[in-house]
């Protein structure tokens, strides 16, 4: 095989200066974010693939700003990401599911570009005591210098985010990453420790008879829902759901289909985060060439944010597949 074709060795870290290069304004700031969150999911990894030996299983006893019972996973990966982006200058505010209010690292002095970063350290915990994939998700917008406060920083829609993406700690630890020019995916290989990339230029199938939704909550969906899930299932679709968001929609990026978290009675608004879970998920999807709506007409990512724990209905995945659902929501389908 001649060294033309045989495939070059590309590691997330030279990945990241190699998209660095294309921006020759860029001063390197971004790229250290990233470092930052890449070493981050390397010690999260670790953590929960010891988890069980290292007797941190379990719930810590308290609830977290949703009123969701935290897992010691959850408050350990939360301190990772903390300490890990803590430490990087181009940091200005961090935000996380498990903290009620921002972190303001840095305040606006200088001159250098800064960001937010907003993340789930620890998506789907309550899947780890029986060993179910989880996942660390993330998302990156420019810090507004001239806002007034964290909050009004942080509150830009998701078609701002300069960077979004997330780590599955599944039976392998992807790092799946759009820098807003397609979607590429990394592996991590333990033996060398570093993230070896496997695609570049993601795209999700346009379509696959494949739904993800918990269907538990069936009959307070609004009626919309159940039409389609009556359409699909007559027309043999099948059904995953794995109840932790990173595995349902890492599924959905390689295999095509549509996950959805609908309204329901206990969430009316929905239950996932728009901030830190739809939004940076939507991008993924939609740099695939997918689509994420939050309601037919509505794209996730230009919904204006009021708080940065607010929550959103959401369906998103192939292209088609979404068009599927969107069409039983708008009207009966003869
Ligand atoms: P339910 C995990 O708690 C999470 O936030 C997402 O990862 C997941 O998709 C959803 O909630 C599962 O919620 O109500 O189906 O258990």
């Amino acid at each position: 095989m001649n060294s033309s074709s045989t495939p070059s060795i590309v590691t997330l870290q030279s990945h990241i200066l190699e998209q660095q290069s294309h921006f020759p304004e860029a001063s390197g700031t971004l790229s250290w974010v990233l470092s930052a969150l890449s070493i981050s999911a390397k010690v999260i990894a670790d953590k929960v693939r010891h988890a069980r030996l290292e007797n941190v299983l379990g719930s810590v006893g308290s609830e977290n700003v949703q009123g969701e019972v935290q897992q010691k996973l959850d408050v350990i990966a939360n301190e990772v990401l903390l300490r890990t982006l803590g430490g990087r200058e181009g940091v200005a505010i961090v935000a996380s599911e498990e903290n009620e209010e921002p972190v303001i690292l840095r305040d606006n002095k200088g001159g250098d570009r800064r960001y937010c970063v907003l993340f789930d350290p620890l998506d789907g915990s309550s899947n780890l005591d029986v060993c179910g994939g989880v996942g660390t998700i993330f998302s990156i917008l420019a810090h507004d210098r001239r806002a007034d406060g964290a909050q009004a920083s942080l509150l830009q829609p998701g078609v701002r985010q300069v960077a979004a993406g997330y780590v599955l700690y599944g039976s392998s630890t992807v790092f799946v990453l759009t820098l807003g020019k397609g979607v590429d995916m990394f592996v991590l290989d333990p033996g060398i420790g570093a993230y070896m990339r496997v695609e570049q230029g993601l795209r999700i199938p346009t379509q696959c008879k494949s739904y993800s939704v918990n269907e538990g909550n069936r009959k307070s969906f609004p009626t919309g829902f159940q039409r389609y899930l009556d359409w699909a299932q007559e027309r043999d679709y099948s059904s995953r759901y794995a109840g932790a968001m990173v595995g349902d929609v890492h599924r959905i990026l390689l295999k095509g289909g549509v996950f959805m978290y609908p309204p329901t009675r206990k969430a009316p608004n929905g239950k996932l985060r728009l901030m830190y879970e739809a939004n940076p998920m939507s991008m993924i999807i939609e740099q695939a060439g997918g689509k994420a709506l939050c309601a037919p007409g509505e794209r996730v990512l230009e919904v204006r944010p009021t708080d940065i724990h607010q929550r959103t209905p959401l369906v998103l995945g192939s292209a088609e597949e979404v068009d599927h659902v969107m069409r039983h929501l708008v009207e009966p389908v003869r």
